[in-house]
């Protein structure tokens, strides 16, 4: 009896319960519960992006406060993680689906020495979503295979993303190499990730720093249409 008064069913709760629901299962690290709750959002009609936004990445922030409080630790985040990622797995398509043209192309890593990768996945995601094509290098991305994916893939864009104070120097090491190597004016150099900044992004000589997903998208078509007009005029 007890059990049965216990247990939720997350279909019946209201928009304004199941959202902060969403958030305790996050950061329960409850895969299956954050999955069927977007199911449910997305059936009652929510834009895949708002329930990004409003339902998942809203959460992980919370889950950030209380990692950096020390309340949370590496392998309750990392079931966090997993859970967010199996949520963002059910949207990608839906974003990505808008049969708009395509923009460009747009080569994305992580920096080497970084693991975090659920911001690159989303800035990957939206750019998809809003017609790019995108090459996703992964994780600990060395200059290397930077340089490498450009030369192979020829994007317009290279992203480059960096979780940590301790990483985000690495991004000034693949510009730098990239000017020694008479390419870094070839592309569009885009930077982001939380701990970085407009003033950062311009000390180490990449063309934007880009706050979330969605300044990535608009930064990308702002310089993707500069290049063309210039192309145009010369
Ligand atoms: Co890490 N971690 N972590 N972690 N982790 C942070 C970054 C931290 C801020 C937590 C904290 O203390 N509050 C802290 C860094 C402190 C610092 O450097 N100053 C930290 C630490 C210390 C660590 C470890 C060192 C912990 C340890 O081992 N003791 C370790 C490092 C491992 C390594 O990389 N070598 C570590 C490990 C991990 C996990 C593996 C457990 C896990 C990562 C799982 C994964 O990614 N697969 C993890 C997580 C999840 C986090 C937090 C909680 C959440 C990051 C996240 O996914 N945010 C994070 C705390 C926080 O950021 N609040 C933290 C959600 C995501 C949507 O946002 O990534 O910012 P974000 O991406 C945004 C924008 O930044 C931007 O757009 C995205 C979408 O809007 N953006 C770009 C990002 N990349 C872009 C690229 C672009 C454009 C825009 O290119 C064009």
């Amino acid at each position: 009896m007890a059990e049965d008064e216990d247990e939720l069913i997350l279909a019946d709760l209201p928009d304004e319960e199941l959202v902060p629901q969403m958030h305790d299962d996050l950061y329960d690290g409850l895969r299956d519960e954050v999955v069927e709750g977007v199911e449910i959002l997305l059936a009652r009609g929510w834009e895949p992006y708002r329930v990004l936004t409003e339902a998942l990445v809203a959460g992980m922030t919370i889950v950030g406060k209380d990692f950096r409080d020390g309340i949370l630790f590496v392998p309750e985040v990392l079931l966090a993680a997993n859970a967010m990622k199996a949520g963002m797995g059910l949207l990608k398509p839906l974003l990505a689906e808008t049969g708009a043209p395509k923009m460009g192309k747009m080569v994305i890593g992580t920096v080497k020495g970084d693991i975090h990768d659920i911001g690159k996945n989303l800035v990957s995601m939206m750019m998809e979503g809003a017609g790019f094509e995108v090459v996703d290098l992964g994780i600990n991305t060395d200059v290397d295979r930077y340089l490498g994916a450009l030369e192979t893939e020829q994007p317009d864009i290279l992203g480059m993303s960096a979780l940590l104070t301790t990483t985000m120097p690495y991004m000034k090491i693949v510009i730098d190499t990239m000017a020694e190597r008479g390419i870094r004016d070839d592309y569009i150099v885009l930077v982001g990730g939380a701990p970085l900044n407009e003033e950062f992004g311009r000390a180490i000589g990449a063309d934007a720093y880009c706050r979330d997903a969605a300044v990535a998208v608009e930064t990308a078509k702002a310089f993707i249409a500069r290049k063309h007009n210039q192309a145009v005029v010369a």
